[in-house]
């Protein structure tokens, strides 16, 4: 479907709505640890229906500078006014409408997923149709958060690799990065697709201690140094031969076409909410592809309304690496949609229209701390 055959449609209502929901183990990153994640889940109201959207902004500005009270200010003051004083609206409008708001990504990436859903719901057509998906399912790693105890760090593993996770990715940092994948190789063995995240930990001086990952035959080693510091990362490409893949820095197609000229990396991995929108998604696929630099679809810890247009992003061609859209129970006790089940290593793409699953009420309800509705 292209995407200047989106209907459109009039906003009448924005609901935000806040939940809380325990993740069924605590989640370390080099910028913090997480036990409980506070969401904010955007639902349009239209003429036709309504549409559903997950802002993936955390509780403090640690991965990128935006977090979730922000985001909720940033929407209610000046994207939602923008949106309900249009007689009709289509997400492909949207960045336009909202482009005299500088920045605030995931924010405006939330309400344009809300009006997709309820565009594409409208339409009959799926999320993964409308953005050109050629899979029904998609091959599915696991992002495994920082362990202080080597033992525990190796039975973690060894639980997902039994669930048939395709591949592992360890959280790494300063003091925890060299010998935890050694442990891990050596009890997994050469055939294990294993990758790093450091989000940001390392300075381009650590190039020497980054490079003794290279005999590990990682897959990759995403965003080592700092999110501006993108001709560092083709310095340390020089100087690594671990492939280098962009997380925090990939913030636009803009962003992605400046590293990929630098050569500041040779895998991307692509979240929404970082670069603004499904739509922004899908162009710096495009734009990767063409560059022959394979993608591969990031998490935000996301509830099933989140992972179901992840998933639906991931089953694009050029998609190549399995993506961070683990199953819900690797995230939750009970997710809010019908649960996302790991089948043979892959995860099912929704087929419904919009995203194809919604929130569960009873369980909406259960977990909701705060909803406000702003009108025109
Ligand atoms: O850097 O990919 C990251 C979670 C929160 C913030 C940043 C990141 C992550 C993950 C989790 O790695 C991936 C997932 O949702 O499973
Ligand atoms: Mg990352």
């Amino acid at each position: 479907m292209p995407p200047e055959t989106l209907p459109g449609t009039h906003v009448e209502a924005i609901e935000l709505r806040r939940i809380a929901l325990p993740l069924k183990t605590p989640f370390r990153t080099s910028f913090g640890t997480e036990t409980e994640r506070d969401i904010l889940l955007v639902k349009v109201v239209t003429a036709d229906g309504v549409g559903w959207g997950e802002c993936v902004a955390g509780i403090e500005p640690s991965y990128s500078s935006e977090y979730i009270d922000g985001a909720q200010h940033v929407i209610k003051q000046f994207l939602a006014p923008d949106v309900l004083a249009e007689k009709s609206t289509s997400a492909v409008r949207f960045a336009d409408l909202v482009a005299g708001v500088k920045g605030h990504r995931m924010a405006k990436a939330a309400v344009e997923m809300a009006i997709l859903d309820a565009e594409l719901r409208h339409a009959g057509v799926s999320f993964a149709e409308y953005l050109g998906g050629v899979r029904d399912r998609v091959d599915t790693g696991v992002s495994v958060g920082i362990h202080d105890d080597i033992g525990e760090l190796l039975e973690t593993v060894d639980g997902y690799v039994n669930s048939g996770y395709m591949r592992i990715k360890l959280k790494i940092e300063p003091g925890s990065d060299i010998e935890q994948v050694r442990a891990v190789r050596e009890k997994f063995g050469p055939d294990l697709p294993l990758q790093v995240d450091a989000n940001t930990a390392y300075r381009l001086s650590d190039a020497r201690h980054l490079a003794r990952l290279d005999e590990y035959e990682l897959l990759l080693i995403e965003q080592p140094l700092p999110e501006d510091e993108v001709r560092a990362h083709a310095e340390l490409a020089l100087k690594v031969s671990t492939p280098i893949c962009l997380d925090e820095s990939v913030t636009s197609i803009q962003a992605a076409a400046d590293a990929i000229e630098l050569k500041a990396c040779a895998i991307v991995n692509i979240k929404a909410g970082r670069v603004g929108g499904y739509l922004e998604a899908r162009r710096i696929h495009d734009l990767c592809w063409g560059h022959g630099i394979p993608v591969w679809c990031g998490g935000m810890l996301e509830t099933g309304i989140g992972r179901a247009a992840n998933v639906a992003l991931a089953s694009l061609p050029n998609f190549a690496l399995p993506g961070d859209t683990s199953a819900s129970d690797r995230y939750w006790a009970t997710d809010i949609t019908e649960p996302f089940v790991l089948e043979n290593g892959r995860v099912r793409v929704p087929t419904g229209p919009g995203l194809g699953v919604e929130p569960l009420p009873d369980i909406l309800d259960e977990v909701t701390t705060s909803v406000e509705t702003i009108t025109a």
